[in-house]
């Protein structure tokens, strides 16, 4: 073990190191690497500077093996900087980074291969993400399943303009409700934004936010230098004049150099006597350095405020930091995208010892031996277990789930009742599920799973209505073997979670099947972290619902027109909207393996669009090949013949009208087929995967399910297709084999009513669809229509 004046100067060389590095991937990105677009390809030198001291103190010297990390996305060059270092990262991957297949402009957890934790991008959502991978490590810890693993520290790096994301004061509240504890969040307090200078006085509302909510909070201001400086005589004036001169000021004179503190130090505290002296005993060089010392960049500082924490509360350290330090547009309000010149990086080379051919060489420049650079890597506790993405097991899903049935009943009963049925029972797969809604546990129906399964909390607490003896529907028990997690409305936070508890395999090296209920409307509400969750893998289901206008008196404000199509369009999440109960008990089994699934392109998330109405139920066998079809995205619920005129292809609560039309148009047209549609979008993405897979191996005969499906029809056969969301959804069937679409569905929201007003005003009733069939299809009119009620 190194001495503590070696250990610093040691990390000090490196963290020099990965700012040299990292300005040099971005250099190199943008100045070097033949760009056959003539457009720069950016990389935030000023943004990843700010970090490179607070980081390679993490993780060099304070970070352990179980500290899990999500890097302000800016920071991606200096997180590359020293995965490359330890021996992580490659030479390749730095020289393409922000190319394709280089290493990624933000730490990403899927594209990236050096030990990304959490990915990042969109600000603020990486910082909750860490706080609630810290709910669910406890979640975890609770559960009995750490074993002996050490719990780990959830850390956050954290932009000062990013604290204005509303996301992260709606986890900050959560976090507070759940006894938060073992996260730490680091702000780099830089003063600056991507477009200017931040508001003064921020880090006073930040402290007073976070002491509100039980956090510690460390500020780290001044750095060893300044703090020597200030005992000195004259010390205490020009501490005074760093607290008070504004941030946009304190940021100019950091960008003008030494020369300029000297003139405005001197005109402004200047006093002949032991200040002046302080000031003119350092050269303009010596004194910008002092300036420049803030504690987020010097290294014994930062070291010791991260060891000194003792406990497991969550800590918010406030570092002060100038954005580009040391580079030479540093503290200029401009500096966002800013990019060295050649000139200027060439300067820099130079100062830095580093010979022209040798900059990646990791020590070169550094005057301390490689040996015992290489030898403080290799100790370094972070790498002690090696590899840090965990596994766990495949949980075993039955063969079909059951639920008790009823001749009538909606989607969202249905899976109310599949949970119930898999509470009542002793299965690893109800073991390992963890429920969680924002505040519509009930309205979504999942009371029965909770009342069997009850609510999580680190610390038992008894529902007050039980033990008074209040009849109540709803058992509201908390403890540590519950499996629902109850959050506020906030939605962001809903995803957010599902983004921590989707990960638990690869973080806790325990698998949770994670699923979420809200009301569809409100996806949208949700949908960066919904997004978010996807993009960085995680895995889970979503049980959506009511959904559509057919929550009809239920009103505008709560009608989901667009969800079926952000369902399709959102990678990582396979979208259904089952019609039956039956259909959904198989998409729900088969969506517990998918969510299980590893390996590239496999796998991925759930989103089951559902509904209130109820349905009658059809009563019949479910074979292997009508599941099979189910998860596919479509069967035949009446078979066309040879001589099929006109198609009806219907999503969801809308079987009925569906229903209705096809014996309607039946009496007039002798051979009409019924298209259910379980999944428009695993529909459309086999058939794009289709068409990409017969183009890449010419001649093979792959055919999709639609393919298949539509195949028998002749060219003339019309489709109609119907659905209680945006028409888009189904309206590209017409070109899977070129046949003539209308596609009905809800353009316009606001209206309340009963679900025939509201089906009747949207043009997609029995009538409408009759009339749409009629449309397309040559012959007599339809001579029966629905007969109003
Ligand atoms: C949700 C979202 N909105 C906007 C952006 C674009 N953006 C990237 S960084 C940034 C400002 C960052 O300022 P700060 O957090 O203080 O980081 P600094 O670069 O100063 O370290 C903005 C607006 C983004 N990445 N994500
Ligand atoms: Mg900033």
């Amino acid at each position: 073990m190194a001495t503590e004046p070696a250990r610093l100067e040691l990390l000090s060389a490196l963290a020099r190191k990965v700012l040299w590095l990292s300005s040099w991937t971005i250099h190199h990105a943008n100045h070097i690497r033949p760009n056959v677009d003539g457009l720069k390809v950016g990389g935030h030198q000023a943004s990843s500077a700010s970090l490179a001291t607070i980081m390679s103190a993490l993780y060099f010297s304070v970070l352990r093996p179980q500290d899990r990390v999500a890097v302000k996305p800016h920071a991606s060059p200096v997180f590359h900087a020293i995965q490359y270092l330890f021996g992580h990262q490659t030479r390749e991957k730095l020289e393409n980074f922000r190319g394709f297949k280089g290493a990624q402009s933000y730490p990403s957890r899927t594209k990236d291969t050096d030990d990304v934790d959490f990915s990042t991008g969109s600000v603020g959502l990486g910082v909750a993400q860490t706080l609630f991978a810290s709910l669910v490590q406890d979640y975890v810890k609770a559960h009995g399943w750490m074993k002996d693993r050490p719990e780990g520290r959830m850390i956050a790096l954290v932009g000062d303009a990013e604290m204005d994301e509303g996301n992260i004061f709606e986890a900050l509240l959560e976090g507070w409700k759940h006894g938060l504890r073992n996260t730490w969040w680091v702000v780099d307090y830089n003063r600056q934004s991507l477009d200017a200078v931040v508001r003064e006085g921020l880090w006073e509302k930040f402290e007073s936010m976070f002491r509100n909510f039980g956090w510690d909070v460390v500020i780290v201001k001044y750095g060893r230098l300044m703090r020597a400086a200030f005992a000195e005589p004259g010390g205490e004036a020009l501490k005074s004049w760093i607290d008070a001169c504004p941030n946009a000021m304190y940021a100019a004179l950091c960008f003008q150099g030494g020369a300029a503190f000297r003139k405005h130090l001197t005109d402004e505290i200047g006093d002949q006597g032991a200040v002046s002296q302080l000031i003119d005993r350092r050269s303009d060089g010596e004194l910008l350095e002092l300036m420049s010392n803030l504690g987020g960049h010097d290294m014994a500082s930062m070291c010791e405020a991260f060891e000194a924490i003792d406990h497991d509360r969550p800590v918010c350290f406030i570092a002060y930091t100038i954005k580009g330090v040391g580079l030479p547009f540093q503290g200029h309000k401009d500096n966002h995208a800013g990019l060295m010149t050649v000139t200027q990086m060439e300067k820099w080379r130079t100062a830095q010892n580093i010979r022209p051919g040798h900059e990646w060489e990791r020590f070169e420049g550094l005057s301390q031996q490689p040996a015992a650079l290489e030898a403080f890597l290799s100790d370094a506790p972070f790498n002690r277990d090696g590899r840090r993405r965990l596994t766990a097991p495949v949980i075993e899903i039955p063969e079909r789930l059951s639920f008790k049935p009823s001749p009538q009943m909606s989607t969202q009963q249905g899976f109310g009742l599949v949970l119930n049925e898999l509470a009542r029972g002793d299965s690893e797969l109800a073991s390992r599920i963890v429920t969680a809604s924002p505040d519509v546990t009930v309205s979504t129906n999942l009371g029965a799973w909770v009342n069997r399964r009850g609510l999580f909390a680190r610390a038992e607490k008894a529902d007050l209505f039980r033990s008074e003896k209040i009849p109540s529907t709803f058992n509201w028990d908390f403890s540590p073997r519950g499996q629902h997690i109850e959050l506020g409305i906030a939605e962001m936070n809903l995803f957010i979670l599902m983004s921590a508890l989707g990960l638990s395999h690869a973080i806790n090296g325990e698998r949770l099947l994670p699923i979420a209920t809200l009301y569809d409307p409100f996806i949208q509400r949700g949908l960066d972290a919904l997004n978010y969750a996807c993009y960085q893998d995680a895995r889970f289901m979503v049980a959506a619902t009511p959904s559509g206008i057919t929550l009809a008196p239920e009103g505008g404000a709560h009608q989901s027109i667009a969800t079926p199509l952000m369902g399709m369009a959102q990678d990582g999440l396979g979208a259904f909207e089952p019609a039956f109960v039956d259909e959904l008990a198989v998409i729900m089994g088969w969506g517990f393996q998918h969510m299980q699934r590893e390996g590239a392109g496999e796998g991925g998330s759930v989103y089951l669009r559902l509904s209130t109405r109820t349905l009658e139920q059809p009563q019949r066998m479910m074979t292997p090949d009508l599941q099979k079809a189910i998860t596919d995205g479509a069967y035949w619920l009446r078979k066309p013949g040879e001589n099929c005129e006109a198609v009806i292809a219907y999503t969801g609560a809308v079987a009925p009208e569906a229903i209705e039309a096809i014996g309607l148009i039946g009496e007039s047209r002798r051979d009409v087929g019924l298209l259910a549609i379980t999944s428009a979008d695993r529909l459309h993405s086999g058939w794009t995967t289709a068409r990409k897979m017969r183009r890449d191996h010419r001649g093979l005969p792959h055919l999709s399910h639609i393919e298949r499906l539509l195949a028998p029809l002749p060219r003339d056969c019309g489709i109609v297709t119907v659905i209680d969301g945006h028409p888009a959804t189904l309206g590209w069937l017409g070109s899977v084999r070129g046949h003539r679409v209308e596609a009905l569905g809800v353009e316009q929201f606001g209206q309340t009513g009963t679900i025939d007003d509201l089906y009747r005003h949207h043009g997609m009733d029995a009538n409408a669809i009759i009339d749409a069939a009629e449309s397309l299809t040559a012959g007599a009119p339809v001579r029966h229509r629905k007969m109003a009620v």
